[in-house]
């Protein structure tokens, strides 16, 4: 039997940020989030389980991965171990080992939410061919344990990741608030030049709780902004939906210049990019900005600007180049090869 599995998912971009946990083992937010899933950004993962002596062997854009990113995926391989003796799988192994190959089809680690689309597309991968047939919540709840923003990448279109109650995180989830199909809108991601991020963003989030006299104003503002996302996302309102997910931004990036050293993202290119998107609406065209952990801007638009938001991007210095999303699938399963 071959216990293998190929799985592809989307990156997805925050409307309405994570910032915050309040479980950073189990990756339990302070607040709940929502975001839109996005077609150009894909990652595609191939897992096997065999029983063979040594450790995973992870493959990350065709390079082995080291330190500590090889660490976290195996500490969630370990979780995925965990579940198949759980459930008591005997179809797996009895201490098995993965063979993991996982490939971008855009820049790592470069604040394009990589390690979202990455472990979503890894908890499907890994589950199924372990023989494990996890419900899309249940599958939410380990991508999770990877990266807290991958549990919303199992899902496509618009996303919301309920905070949850529980101490053991099992309702802590995406759900899929619109089909991809549903509301034909576009994300662009203007990449600006690369140069390494001044601190990750778990450390960043967890300095940020810790040190910032603003963080409980930004905790308690996200429920109604939620309510309006939902709203907003509900009737189709995308300048509504827009002008809520710049303030975001905005705000999350304030309370994290707050924090103490200051935790500051944006680069000199970063603050033309936004101007221009401002230049631009200001002329016609619709469409808003929202920023994460690096200095990338990402711009939310209708199909009518998409064009011109991307012609006025494009021409700035420091864009190196501008991907067009729509909204994306979530993560799913591609056929086994066909033996030749
Ligand atoms: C988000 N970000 O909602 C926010 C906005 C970045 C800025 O989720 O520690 O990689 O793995 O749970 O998910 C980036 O944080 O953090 C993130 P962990 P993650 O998309």
């Amino acid at each position: 039997m071959i216990l293998q599995a190929t799985a592809e998912a989307c990156a997805n971009i925050a409307l309405i940020k994570y910032w915050g946990k309040r479980d950073a083992v189990l990756n339990l937010p302070a607040t709940g989030s929502l975001s839109l899933t996005l077609s150009g950004l894909v990652t595609r993962t191939t897992v096997t389980w065999a029983e063979d002596p040594g450790a995973d062997a992870i493959v990350l854009d065709g390079k082995p991965a080291e330190g500590a990113e090889r660490e976290r995926i195996a500490t969630f391989l370990d979780l995925v171990r965990a579940l198949m003796h759980a459930n008591g799988s005997r179809r797996g192994p009895d201490s098995p080992r993965a063979t993991v190959e996982s490939s971008n089809g855009f820049p790592r680690a470069a604040g394009l939410a990589s390690s979202a689309s990455g472990f979503a597309a890894l908890a499907l991968a890994a589950t199924r061919a372990a023989g494990l047939e996890l419900a899309d919540e249940q599958l939410s709840v380990l991508a999770r344990r990877g990266s807290g923003s991958a549990c919303r990448s199992i899902f496509g279109g618009f996303a919301e990741w309920l905070p949850g109650n529980a101490a053991d995180g099992q309702d802590s989830h995406g759900v899929r608030l619109l089909a991809p199909e549903a509301w034909d809108v576009r994300m662009l991601v203007a990449v600006l030049a690369e140069r390494p991020k001044p601190k990750g963003s778990r450390d960043a989030m967890n300095h940020t709780v810790a040190t910032s006299p603003y963080f409980d104003a930004w905790r308690a503002a996200i429920p109604g902004d939620l309510d309006v996302a939902r709203q907003a996302i509900s009737a189709r309102d995308l300048r509504r939906l827009g002008e809520l997910a710049e303030s975001n931004a905005l705000r999350m990036h304030a309370t994290m210049l707050a924090a103490r050293p200051p935790v500051l993202y944006w680069l000199p290119e970063t603050v033309a990019a936004m101007r221009r998107v401002w230049e631009v609406r200001d002329a016609g065209l619709t469409c808003w900005f929202t920023i994460d952990a690096g200095p990338n801007v990402k711009v939310l638009c209708d199909v009518a600007s998409e064009a011109a938001v991307v012609a006025g991007l494009s021409e700035l210095p420091g864009v190196l180049r501008v991907i067009s999303s729509r909204p994306g699938p979530g993560a799913r399963l591609l056929p086994a090869p066909v033996a030749s």
